[in-house]
């Protein structure tokens, strides 16, 4: 597998399914399972020392509020991370975005956007990486950013 997408809990799903959807579309091969940073530290610990010698290339962790998760899977490996914010019920995402981009100098953890739009661009970003050295998630992502360019083009149909 070349990523690993860890999420904090079985709630944050709904919202990690749309990272799962688009790396399925750009065939980047990944693994997918909940390891909570609070409920499961030993979990925690032991996945992320053991994520490269099992050959992940990068992990990508979601995680809502006091979302640790991403901050501490990057601690424990030399794997590049890529953090979503999952947009909470009670303060909208912001909790999870301070918690991810607000990392201490030594450690970073790449965070995107609270939503919809960060769940898709961390598998983009991913996929990115990935296609430095992979042709065929390379062209995917090629066939991706043209589709993308014709809707937004074809899109003026519609201004009526
Ligand atoms: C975080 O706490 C998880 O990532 C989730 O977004 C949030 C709430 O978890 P549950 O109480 O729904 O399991 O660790």
């Amino acid at each position: 597998m070349q990523v690993a997408l860890v999420m904090g809990s079985i709630s944050d799903w709904p919202h990690v399914k749309a990272t799962a959807q688009l790396l399925d579309q750009l065939h980047v091969s990944y693994s997918k399972r909940v390891i909570s940073a609070h409920r499961m530290p030993k979990q925690l610990q032991s996945f992320g020392s053991k994520a490269k010698s099992e050959h992940y290339q990068l992990i990508i962790a979601a995680a809502g509020g006091a979302a640790h998760l991403p901050g501490m899977l990057a601690a424990n490996t030399p794997l590049p991370v890529i953090g979503v914010p999952v947009q909470t019920k009670a303060l909208g995402g912001m909790d999870s975005l301070l918690s991810m981009v607000q990392m201490p100098s030594g450690i970073p953890v790449a965070t995107v956007a609270i939503g919809n739009a960060g769940a898709k661009n961390a598998a983009l970003l991913a996929a990115q990486i990935i296609g430095l050295h992979d042709s065929d998630v390379e062209k995917q992502l090629i066939n991706y950013r043209q589709n993308q360019t014709k809707e937004a083009i074809k899109s003026n149909e519609n201004l009526k």
